[in-house]
């Protein structure tokens, strides 16, 4: 019996893990559901954001299913106590190294996009965000200039292996999808990039099928919005494919709609979430928009579950949802979380 575990975590994490399991539970009846504390919540519970309870039912869990961290109410705890550590420390303790953020635009949702509907439509896009490395994992620190300025510091590094990975990850991405590979760095600046774009090219020996392109980060910014339909694969660095996603699933409707996968080096394991953080604005007033936990948990059956059927089964229940009109408040409608999973559990048949 495959065990998932459930971090709901802060905010809308709890609502939107609610309805995602529910259809979990709706496509596969053989699935044993354990659930732990994370974030906030952890710290709260048990003093600690990832308590040791937790790490180790993520660790014997056959997949993670996981909602969102983050409250401002912990914005003056240390960096090691914040709910985000959690977030982290998951990804780095389990290896999860390649993360896959697809952003499509579901027919229906052109007038949410914040583009014009006909460059809307062209978005189909997958961004393979790097998630072990960079200044997320840099050495950091405070301290004080010479002149008695306060300071502060988060190195930006990667070292060729961990950029090889990732970029196997991206040409493969890419084989399995439509041939092409944007790999998105600032090279003109950052010697992190110089080196990336190094590793790139040489990776690209091993894929002579693949179009490999590449562009500055903040062109590709500039590209996304211009142009997205030009895109198929995107593979970029932790913080460059952080700030991406969001800015894509803006272009594809909402950042409610956007699912993600975290992935190791089985491409099997993984932590699933949606790519949006915890809302605490809009927290327990059934607001918030589940398509991207339930498009998550659509992942986790087709990764980590090798059940590819079921996980088409429930991306077409959203698909059909979101065509026939079922609109939660960031998509301009009114249904609940709860009304929108309904939507999508009746259109699974
Ligand atoms: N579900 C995503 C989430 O909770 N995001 C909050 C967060 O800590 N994000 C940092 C990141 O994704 O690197």
């Amino acid at each position: 019996m495959p065990l998932i575990a459930i971090l709901p975590g802060d905010g809308i994490g709890p609502e939107v893990t609610a309805a995602a399991r529910r259809v979990l539970e709706a496509v596969a009846s053989d699935l044993e559901f354990a659930e732990a504390p994370v974030g906030g919540a952890a710290y709260e519970a048990k003093g600690h954001p990832l308590p040791e309870s937790t790490l180790d039912l993520a660790r014997k869990a056959d997949a993670i299913l996981f909602g969102a961290v983050g409250d401002f109410r912990f914005d003056t705890l240390e960096r090691a106590l914040r709910p985000e550590a959690a977030i982290l420390g998951l990804r780095k303790e389990l290896s999860l190294f390649a993360n896959l953020r697809p952003a499509v635009l579901f027919e229906g949702l052109e007038d949410a996009s914040a583009l014009r509907p006909e460059v809307a439509r062209s978005i189909d896009l997958m961004i393979v965000r790097e998630l072990n490395g960079d200044v997320y994992f840099g050495e950091k620190g405070r301290g004080t200039t010479a002149d008695g300025l306060r300071e502060g510091h988060d190195l930006m590094r990667y070292d060729e292996g961990e950029v090889r990975r990732i970029a196997r990850v991206g040409f493969e991405t890419a084989r399995a999808r439509n041939g092409k590979l944007c790999s998105v760095d600032k090279a003109n600046v950052l010697e992190t990039s110089q080196l990336w774009r190094d590793v790139v090219i040489e990776v690209a020996a091993d894929y002579p099928d693949i179009e490999l392109s590449h562009l500055y980060v903040d062109n590709a910014a500039m590209q996304l919005v211009r142009d997205p339909g030009q895109f198929d694969v995107i593979v970029t660095g932790n913080l460059f494919g952080d700030i991406l996603s969001d800015q894509a699933s803006m272009c594809a409707g909402s950042i409610g709609m956007l699912p993600s996968a975290a992935l190791g080096a089985d491409g099997k394991k993984g932590m699933f979430e949606p790519i949006h953080g915890s809302a605490p604005d809009i927290a327990g007033q059934g607001k918030a928009n589940p398509c991207a936990a339930i498009l998550s948990a659509a992942m986790l059956l087709r990764y980590s579950l090798g059940r590819g059927e079921a996980a088409d089964r429930v991306e077409q229940a959203v698909r059909g949802a979101i065509a026939d009109g079922a609109r939660t408040p960031d998509l301009g409608g009114s249904l609940s979380t709860d009304a929108m999973a309904e939507q999508v559990l009746e259109r699974l048949g």
